[in-house]
């Protein structure tokens, strides 16, 4: 009896032990986030007219997840939901966010940031933002840009404010809008300044990339926008160097903070339209700027890991690469993504994309890497960007209240590939904002519900628009991935389940458990 007490109290010692190293090992972590990119858009998931050899390369040294999953299958609410570890349908306003947006989370909710900061983390945000800023009148261009970023754990940020089709070209850094010059005051806004205010319709044949839907506001470097802007020239910048500005800065920052731990949100633009890749990616793909602006990615996160490796960092980092949602073709612009397509599969097996509850809307490349740390394979796991802020904080034995990030999933061990490690066991998907479209999957079963009468009848995707689709239909993934055949009315228990589980799910406002 004693032996045996004493064996308990020795292995608890262990335990203790163990988890203070493991826990003063405190990696730094590194999400690097696509815009747009599709499972099929990279060589690693599959892509035979496109190679992406550094995304390539940090796949055969990671892990590379079959099922891994952004939240929504459009961007602000993916980005909300990687924050705050909650579905961004749960609050209102988490759609797309408008060019005079006010921040969309509140000081004081917990996210990914705030709970790294807080424990001790140096945290920034490089690259585009498009969860609003300022307080409920919107942003102050001119003055101080607050609550953002700062205010919900980074304790820097660079950004491009939105999306770069929606104005304005500034980057904001920290609290202002970098090199504002007050004698040229910037002003954004939706309604045209003045009728001689030059826009994508009344000097179309002056752009350089011409659009094909909305997108005809104010112009800059020859293309125009959504919502229209003025002044702030010296502030201004050029969409070919997006792209170097950010690892400029990335590289920049992780130099300077590497004797701390530090969470890095590397947030790309690429491959988001207008797509206007640096000069020196224009033409080097046969898919037109579209695959020109993954070669543009891929070419990031080779700098990123290159920066990492000679900082000496690898080897106490670790690495997500994901995306923000599916693959879009002809998004606003005429830039020949859907001429240039060819035999390239975007969403790769799957059907749907941006804007849709099918696979191809939210299960996007997910790969995880650390050297050293993480044995090199394919995992079949379910896993999400929502579920980093839970697995990241047990990594690091952060304590996660139980109001807090309440639909993210401790996956911690699979994402580092532990044997026997399993991912999640359901998961919601969403379109934009409230619309009302999910998609809940549960191992090999997809249950699509759409309750938005619009959003049924348009574009699923490219074949599906205006055809009437069902407000329920059940899929069996493990065979039919791309959700072709409809299988409700033969499988009524499982249907009846899963419509009851994603009702519950929804109604309880929280999916993680309460301890
Ligand atoms: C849509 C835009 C689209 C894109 C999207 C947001 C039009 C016609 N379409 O409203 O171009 O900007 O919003 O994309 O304006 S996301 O990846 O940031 O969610
Ligand atoms: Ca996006």
């Amino acid at each position: 009896m004693k032996q045996s007490c004493k064996s308990i109290v020795w292995f608890a010692s262990i335990c203790v032990l163990v988890q203070a190293t493991l826990a003063a090992e405190r990696p730094n972590v590194v999400v690097i986030m696509a815009d747009d990119l599709g499972y099929g858009d990279v060589s690693c998931y599959g892509a035979t007219e496109i190679t992406t050899p550094h995304i390539d390369a940090l796949a055969a040294g990671g892990l590379r997840f079959t099922s891994g999953y952004c939240s929504a299958s459009t961007c602000t609410p993916t980005r909300y939901s990687f924050l705050t570890g909650n579905y961004a349908f749960r609050t209102k306003g988490t759609g797309i966010a408008a060019p005079n947006n006010p921040a969309i989370i509140q000081p004081g909710t917990a996210t990914i940031a705030s709970l790294l900061r807080d424990s001790g983390y140096a945290t920034a945000v490089i690259g585009k933002w498009h969860l609003g800023l300022g307080g409920p009148d919107g942003p102050d261009w001119n003055g101080e840009l607050k609550p953002g970023p700062l205010e919900i754990g980074f304790d820097h940020c660079f950004l491009l404010p939105t999306t770069n089709d929606r104005v304005p070209q500034v980057y904001v850094q920290d609290h202002r809008v970098l090199n504002l010059d007050p004698a040229d005051p910037l002003w954004v806004g939706m309604k045209q300044p003045n009728p001689d205010h030059p826009t994508g319709i009344s000097h179309r044949d002056t752009l350089k990339m011409n659009w094909s839907h909305g997108h005809n506001n104010t112009i800059h470097n020859g293309i125009s926008r959504i919502g229209f802007y003025t002044g702030g020239h010296a502030a201004r910048f050029r969409d070919e160097d997006l792209a170097d500005k950010w690892i400029e800065q990335s590289k920049a920052w992780i130099a300077a903070n590497k004797s701390k731990p530090f969470f890095l949100f590397f947030a790309s633009h690429d491959c988001h339209v207008p797509r206007i890749p640096h000069e020196r990616f224009q033409g080097t793909t046969k898919l037109g700027y579209r695959g020109d602006a993954i070669a543009e990615f891929d070419w990031c996160v080779g700098e990123i890991v290159a920066t990492l490796e000679e900082q000496g960092l690898s080897e106490n980092t670790l690495v997500v690469v994901c995306s923000d949602n599916g693959p879009v073709g002809d998004d606003g612009y005429q830039d020949e993504a859907l001429e240039k397509m060819g035999k390239h599969r975007p969403a790769g097996p799957f059907r749907g994309g941006k804007y849709s509850v099918l696979e191809g809307g939210t299960r996007t490349p997910f790969i995880t890497y650390w050297k050293g740390r993480i044995q090199p394979g394919v995992s079949d796991e379910v896993v999400c960007t929502i579920d980093l802020a839970a697995s990241i904080s047990s990594l690091l034995d952060i304590p996660l209240p139980d109001a807090a990030c309440v639909d993210s999933f401790d996956v911690h061990p699979a994402l580092l590939g532990t044997p026997n490690a399993t991912g999640r066991e359901h998961l919601i998907q969403q379109d934009n904002g409230m619309a009302g479209n999910y998609g809940l999957r549960v191992g090999k079963w997809k249950l699509q519900r759409h309750d938005s009468k619009s959003a049924r009848n348009v574009q699923v995707n490219v074949e599906l628009a205006n055809t009437n689709v069902p407000q329920f239909q059940l899929y069996d993934l493990s065979v039919d991935p791309a959700e072709t055949n409809d299988l409700l009315a033969q499988e009524p228990k499982v249907a009846a389940e899963l419509k009851d589980q994603l009702q519950v799910l929804i109604d309880q406002h929280r999916s993680r458990p309460v301890k």
